[in-house]
């Protein structure tokens, strides 16, 4: 089974990207898995056009696309991906694109195809904080997010896709005292879990992992 993992270069003025930072400390192959790693920019523009070419170049059966969520304490599975652009910061081009649709005639929505639940359990399970998010937020890492799902539903439905947020790391206790922080090693050790995971599942969990406003 082949898997496009995917990190993000750094933006908002930080040195480093925790997800890059993890994704290349991963190995070129597990058992009976196979990794093709890659660093998106954070750009709007060219993001998405960037995974495109690396799925028809890699053809995977598995896309995980892993960005930063600073202030966020656990890593979070992505369930869903938003059919909207709401820029707070200007992403690496300088492009800040305010209520602009994705896809104008795509839906609202789509949900990740990777078995979330599961992830998350195995995960947990292995003692490192973990929870699903409903929302990727609507900056470069959402719009991955809906274009890699809108690639799937619409060109390759037999790829399962998604998204994982992790927070920053502790080398950037002196940058952001006041934010959680997570050892490197826990994040590498965790998007292998959920490799491991997604390779022998075939039908998530009907487990609950909801939340109440
Ligand atoms: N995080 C940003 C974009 C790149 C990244 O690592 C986000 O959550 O949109």
């Amino acid at each position: 089974m082949k898997f496009l993992m995917t990190g993000f270069e750094p933006f908002g003025g930080d040195a480093k990207n925790p997800s890059w930072e993890a994704i290349s400390r991963l190995k070129d192959g597990y058992d009976g898995v196979e990794v093709v790693k890659a660093k998106l920019p954070v750009t709007f523009d060219e993001s998405l056009k960037a995974l495109e070419t690396l799925i028809k170049t890699h053809k995977p059966d598995v896309v995980i696309c892993v960005g930063l969520a600073g202030g966020r304490k656990e890593i979070t599975i992505e369930r869903i991906g938003i059919n909207i652009d709401d820029a707070r910061i200007a992403d690496n081009a300088g492009f800040t694109p305010v209520d602009r649709s994705i896809r104008p005639d795509g839906p609202a929505a789509y949900f990740s195809n990777l078995p979330i639940k599961a992830m998350v359990n195995a995960i947990r399970d292995q003692g490192i904080a973990v929870a699903i998010s409903n929302t990727a937020g609507t900056f470069v890492c959402n719009h991955v997010l809906y274009g890699v799902m809108d690639y799937i539903q619409t060109k390759a439905p037999e790829i399962r896709g998604g998204f994982v947020h992790v927070p920053y790391t502790t080398d950037f206790s002196q940058d952001y005292p006041e934010q959680p922080l997570m050892d490197l090693n826990d994040i590498v050790r965790a998007i292998e879990i959920a490799m491991t995971c997604i390779s022998k599942t075939t039908v998530d969990l009907k487990i609950s992992e909801g939340t109440v406003c």
